[in-house]
């Protein structure tokens, strides 16, 4: 196997349980070849006269067998690029939200910049029969980048958010030199089937392709395959987190705590693609169609922070504050709330405890790449006492996962009668659903997702 480089806007240390399911499962395929991967630091410079001139200065880690590269970035770069061009514009309209795009021109050279910044640093450590893999978003010109500069290597990417239809696509400016950007790799990874009929179709529509044949495209006069790996999560990781100390105690403290009352639990980062308000509404609905689950119903919505610098942030998190408030002032009790809204981050040790004391899990968003909070709480679960998760089917994970109860986050109504079914499942219904899921999410795990990309890419 040839040794891997992993290129992605931020480096995680996989030896690091914090770190999570996928900076683990890279790590791994990593520590297989001894690979390198190569970032941004996380830290911010200021702009010198001296460093303007200059490249900026590479650090240089090791973790286990893996080495780790990473560059900073001046605020201006950081501005245009991160905050900018990957979260101002491609976050939102990839997630379908034109009216959140801004599409101030001068982000698009940061983005360009910066990109080429990191094909310039990753070159020079690259060797001839490396299998290279870059991540998400905000490096999708950076194989073109690397081409220029003569880079031969096999070059993958994935796209770890849902790539849009060719009408919400073709409201990005720059839409038409994105897609051809992606021309330059040699394997381009999606997340759905869904994402891969939304390429075909820009391709066949804006860019005259002419066949495909098994996942080829021709266009732009160059070729590329493009297929749909849905990722996964360490199942196995996770279960054995559900064991340990942490997870345990949450278990008992949620269970001690809600003896007598039905938890529902919600895990997301505070963003506007995860329909929180939509769901709020939903356990609005949920109260007033069903007022047996007053005094008994308790949603815990963990809302982790995220890109707070960005203003769209911070209008959804007032929202949310305002909504909570008005839910649980209205329908709160002395000794009960419906709501618990917690804007933190919860240790990643004690998820798998409050998914298993959780009767239903709400993953609940407008539009989702995948969605690994669903299978978390899916590999959590108690097989002989198995909680249900009512999904969205705006999810990648919708594709998959059949046997959730699905809904459309829009339709409020609708969401709490999928809540009130799922409470009230039986334990037989609930048992038979539980094991198909289980199954999925066997099969397609983060190691599968893994290993068939980088075959396809090695074919
Ligand atoms: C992108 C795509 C795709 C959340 N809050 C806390 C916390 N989390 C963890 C969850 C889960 C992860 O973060 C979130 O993963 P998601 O898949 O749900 O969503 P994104 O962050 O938007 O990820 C998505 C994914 O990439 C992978 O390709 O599935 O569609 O948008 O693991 O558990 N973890 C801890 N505390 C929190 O408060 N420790």
């Amino acid at each position: 196997m040839p040794r891997l480089v992993v290129v992605s806007n931020r480096v995680a240390d996989p030896r690091k349980t914090a770190a999570g399911g996928l900076a683990v499962a890279l790590g791994e395929a990593l520590n297989a070849t001894g690979g390198l991967w190569f970032g941004w630091s996380g830290n911010i410079v200021e702009k010198t006269d001296a460093a303007a001139q200059a490249q900026p200065q590479l650090h240089v880690q090791r973790a286990g067998d893996v080495t780790l590269a990473t560059v900073d970035l001046t605020q201006e770069d950081h501005d245009a690029y991160y905050l900018g061009y990957s979260n101002g514009v491609l976050w939102p309209v990839f997630h379908y939200r034109l009216d959140l795009a801004d599409f101030d021109a001068g982000y698009i050279g940061g983005y360009r910049r910066v990109n080429r910044m990191f094909a310039q640093q990753v070159l020079p450590l690259l060797r001839p029969d490396d299998l290279i893999w870059v991540h998400d978003y905000h490096l999708i010109p950076l194989a073109e980048e690397l081409r220029s500069l003569g880079c031969r290597q096999r070059i993958g990417f994935f796209l770890h958010i849902p790539l849009p239809p060719p009408l919400i696509m073709a409201a990005i400016p720059a839409h038409e030199w994105l897609i051809r950007a992606l021309f330059a790799y040699d394997l381009v990874g999606l997340q759905s089937q869904t994402d891969l009929n939304h390429f075909a179709r820009y391709v066949y529509t804006e860019a005259q392709a002419e066949q495909a044949a098994d996942g080829r495209f021709s266009a732009f006069g160059r070729e590329l395959r493009v297929q749909a790996f849905p990722i996964g999560i360490d199942v196995d990781e996770f279960a054995s987190l559900t064991q340990g100390r942490e997870a345990q105690e949450t278990l008992a403290t949620m269970r001690d705590q809600y003896a007598k009352r039905r938890l529902l639990v919600g895990v997301d980062r505070l963003d506007y693609s995860k329909g929180l308000p939509q769901r709020l509404r939903a356990m609005r609905s949920l109260l007033q169609r069903y007022p047996g689950n007053c005094n008994s119903a308790t949603l815990i919505q963990i809302a982790s922070p995220s890109r707070e610098t960005v203003g769209a942030y911070n209008d959804l998190r007032r929202q949310l504050e305002g909504l909570c408030g008005s839910i649980n002032g209205n329908y709160g009790e002395l000794d009960w709330m419906p709501i618990r809204y917690i804007h933190r981050t919860v240790a990643r040790k004690r998820l798998p405890g409050l998914y298993r004391a959780s009767r239903v899990a709400l993953v609940t968003p407008l539009r989702d790449g995948m969605n690994l909070v669903a299978k978390e709480f899916i590999a959590a679960q108690d097989e002989a006492d198995p909680g249900v998760l009512v999904l969205s089917r705006f999810a990648g994970a919708a594709e998959q996962l059949r046997d959730a109860l699905l809904v459309n986050p829009y339709d409020s109504d609708g969401t709490a009668d999928a809540i009130q079914h799922a409470l009230h499942m039986p334990l037989e219904e609930r048992q038979t659903r539980h094991q198909r899921l289980l199954a999925n999410i066997r099969e397609y795990d983060v190691h599968w997702w893994q290993r068939r990309f980088l075959e396809s890419l090695q074919q």
